[in-house]
């Protein structure tokens, strides 16, 4: 069952101003698409042909270089779509409970959040994970995720930002930071909180 490029639930220029359509089409159809491709030349053949991407990830230690890069390319990225969104939501009251009892209020996670994107030193993401019931802020570097078995910190990913610069260079160039406060306008906390029940 070769892996597929998902599409996106909304219109390339639904994000704008703060993430532009021309940036939300290339990396969709260009980057995330040859994820796929690449992870599906590099599953060919193996045994983890016929694993699930989450089983991928649960045991990427066992495997090549090509399928960690370009497994966690497509997970990462399949997340990153739904998490985005211009529906105005708001987190669950369950979820900003336990938002407001880690970080003090929804403005200390976004805090945490940017500080972990913005310090990742070349490629990566910022997450908000969930593990043992508990929400925590990590980052990983290059198409790492918390899932993989050789993840510092483990868990269950319910918000990813993806801090790599195709992400947000053509409309913030070198401006990391000026990208990473103006996400927080197109978080789908509807789907956040989904995920975050679901991780329970
Ligand atoms: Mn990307």
């Amino acid at each position: 069952m070769a892996h597929t490029l998902p599409a996106l639930g909304y219109a390339f220029d639904a994000l704008e101003p703060h993430i532009d359509a021309q940036t939300m089409q290339i990396h969709h159809d260009k980057h995330h698409q040859a994820y796929v491709d690449n992870l599906n030349k590099a599953l060919a053949g193996t045994e983890g042909e016929n694993l699930s991407l989450e089983a991928l990830m649960a045991g990427i230690s066992k495997y090549p270089a090509a399928v960690r890069n370009n497994g966690g390319g497509h997970y990462n990225h399949s997340l990153f779509w739904t998490i985005l969104s211009n529906n105005g939501s708001q987190p669950s009251a369950e979820l900003a409970t336990a938002i407001n009892d880690t970080f003090g209020s929804l403005d200390g996670l976004k805090e945490k959040m940017n500080t972990a994107g913005a310090t990742r030193f070349g490629s990566g993401w910022a997450w908000l994970s969930v593990a043992d019931g508990k929400l925590s802020v990590s980052s990983t570097a290059n198409q790492d995720n918390p899932l993989m078995d050789i993840a510092e910190v483990k868990g269950t990913p319910i918000l990813g930002i993806d801090v790599w610069e195709h992400a947000y260079y053509l409309h913030y160039q070198n401006r990391r930071p000026d990208y990473l406060k103006a996400i927080w306008n197109v978080i789908n906390w509807a789907e956040v909180s989904a995920r975050y029940a679901a991780a329970l």
